[in-house]
Order: structure tokens, then sequence, then C-alpha cells
């Protein structure tokens, strides 16, 4: 395993940024404004954002916002709640948020409540606790809580609770990690964690952990670097994270670095990708781990920058 190859993922994510006909740039094409996140808040996380050209960046994501006031993946995209959390996390890694026109964008997320307290995605109504969590974090960080129902949206999240401590992405769906974090994540920025069973919950996500000391996120499934994210988060944010081998998690992360070329991937020897280098570098910081900023479970931003906009 060794140890973390710091400068070595630092330039694999600037040839990724860089690259814009390379193999992982296409099949991110769509979501570039999500690469853009996991890309420079590693980088951030490894103290290294000043790399980025900060102009370059912030003038190509205000090209990414529609006139409804939410972003598209890319520049001429259609706008979704999925890219405009991101594009909102971007700028406050550069302290920019001020150039936003705050109320139009609350103004778009707020129009996705539905009457039930959930969120659709974009105007074509898909609904799923990942969009309860962006909208819920999005307005956070905007200081714009007031422009929707946060009781109604706290009452639809806890209505989305199994019996086994978990949550899905809709009411009675399976419990699967990445919504856990979504559910957990948007309750503990309102203030609701008392809804949650810490130890059934406990239970559950500890169970994540595999004999190679990886994580997966479902009961079976095979160990996966992005849930050290999923996982590890909603176990800090329950206060249940002591339940799980820190040692055997973070030398399984640092197992699937490409010591090489840089990057790092889902499972050992893998393909590494932007998004397994972001989660598998902000796992680490929860491992506390040399060198490594610390990043927020809630709002998965260095905490430094958190304490900037709250603080
Ligand atoms: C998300 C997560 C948390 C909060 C809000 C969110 N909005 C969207 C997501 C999931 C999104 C993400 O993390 N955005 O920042 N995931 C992706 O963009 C990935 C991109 C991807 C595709 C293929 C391979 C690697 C990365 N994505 C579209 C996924 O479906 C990945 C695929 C995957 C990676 N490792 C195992 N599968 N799955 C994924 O993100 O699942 C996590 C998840 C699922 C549902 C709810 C929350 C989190
Ligand atoms: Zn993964």
């Amino acid at each position: 395993m060794g140890e973390l190859k710091v400068e070595k993922h630092i330039r694999y994510i600037l040839s990724v940024e860089k690259k814009k006909d390379g193999f992982e740039s296409v099949i991110m094409e769509h979501i570039r404004l999500n690469g853009a996140y996991w890309g420079l808040t590693t980088l951030d996380l490894l103290g290294k954002l000043d790399v980025a050209d900060t102009e370059e960046v912030v003038t190509w994501i205000m090209k990414c916002q529609h006139e409804s006031g939410g972003f598209g993946g890319n520049v001429g995209h259609d706008p979704h709640l999925l890219y405009t959390l991101s594009a909102i996390q971007v700028l406050a890694l550069f302290d920019r948020v001020n150039i936003l026109d705050v109320d139009k964008i609350s103004n778009y997320i707020a129009s996705l409540q539905n009457e039930d307290g959930s969120f659709s995605g974009d105007i074509w109504g898909e609904v799923d606790t990942r969009f309860s969590y962006i909208a819920i974090c999005s307005l956070a960080l905007l200081h714009r809580m007031d422009k929707i129902n946060v009781g109604k949206a706290v009452e639809y999240i806890v209505s989305c609770k199994n019996l086994d401590g978990g949550f899905g992405c809709t009411p009675g769906a399976e419990s699967h990690a990445g919504q856990i974090f979504c559910c957990v994540a948007a309750l503990a920025i309102t203030g609701s964690l008392h809804h949650i069973d810490k130890d059934l919950l406990g239970w559950w996500l500890c169970e994540r952990q595999v004999k190679s000391g990886g994580l997966n996120g479902r009961p079976e499934k095979l160990p996966d670097v992005c849930y050290s994210w999923w996982v590890l988060s909603s176990l800090i944010m329950i206060d249940r994270v002591h339940w799980i081998d820190k040692e055997k998690l973070k030398n399984y992360i640092l197992d699937c670095q490409d010591k090489e070329n840089g990057g790092i991937s889902d499972r050992p020897d893998d393909a590494v990708d932007v998004f397994h280098t972001f989660f598998g570098v902000a796992g680490l910081s929860f491992l506390e781990y040399p060198g490594v900023k610390a990043i927020d479970p809630a709002y998965a931003l260095p905490i430094d920058v958190v304490n900037r906009i709250f603080l």
C-alpha cells in the first residue's frame, strides 16, 4: 500500500482537466461540472488549489448557468439539481459565491419542491432523496433555507427510512449507502438527526466493511473506494465511526492508487477516474491521513471553506 502519492494525483487531475478529448473527458462530458467539483476539491484537500486557473474555471462555470437559474452539466446543457450543487461548491472553493444571483438560483431550486416535501431533479420530475440533499445543501450554502418548506422536506426524507435503519431513493426503496449519505447529511444540515436510530443505522453501515478493509454499498456487494465517502461520512455524522477498522480501510484506499500515473480506482488494479480519486482522498481526510485537509461530512467541502461561509 505505501503512502499517498500526492504529486502523482495532482498531475493526474490536471491532465484530465486539460485534456478535452481523452477517454475520461469524453465519457464525463455531460457531467463535466461534477468532474470540476471532484477534481478541484481534491486539489484543495491536498493543499494545491492554487495550481488551478481560478478565472478560467469561474468563467466556464458561469457559462453553464441556464436562464432558469439552474446549471447544466456542461455549457448549453439543460439545467438539473445534480450540477447546480457542484457549481455552488466550486464557487465556494474559490470564495466566489458572491458573483451568483443568489435569489435567481435559490428560486430555481425551490421551484423543484413537490407538495409532499420531496424534490424533483429537474422539470421532468424524477424524485429521489439525492435531490432532497442537493436542494438542502445548496440552499444552506446560499443562506436561503427560508425559500423552501423545511419541515415537509424533513418529513419526506423520514418517510424513506427503512426497517433496517437505512434509507432508499423513495419511500419503500432498498437501503443503499449513497442514499443513506444523502438523507443523513440533509437531516444533519436541518438539525433533524433525532429522527435516526444511530445504533441500528450504525450497525448497517459498519457491516459494509469487508475482510479486505474496503467498504461496499449494500450487503454482499464488492468493496469500492467511493463508499469510503458514502459510508464513512454517514458514520461520522451519527457518531459511530469508531465501529469500523480505520487502519484497514486506509490501507485499502492506498492499495487502489495507480502509483505510476496517479489517480485512484474503485478497486485495486482497476482503471482510475477523477470521481474515485476525489472520494478516496476525501476518505483519507476522514481517516486523518497526514497532509490531507479536513473535509466536512455534510457539505462535502473542506472545513475551512465551510467555516468561511458560516462563521
Ligand atoms: C450524488 C451523490 C451525493 C449527493 C448528491 C449527488 N448527486 C449525484 C450524486 C451521485 C453522483 C455524484 O457523486 N455527484 O457528485 N455520481 C456520479 O456522478 C457518478 C459518476 C460516475 C459514473 C461512472 C463511474 C464513476 C463515476 N455516477 C453517475 C454514478 O452513477 C456512480 C457510479 C459508480 C461509482 N462507483 C460505483 N458506482 N454511482 C454513484 O455515484 O452512486 C453513489 C450515489 C448513488 C445515489 C445517491 C447518492 C450517491
Ligand atoms: Zn465507486
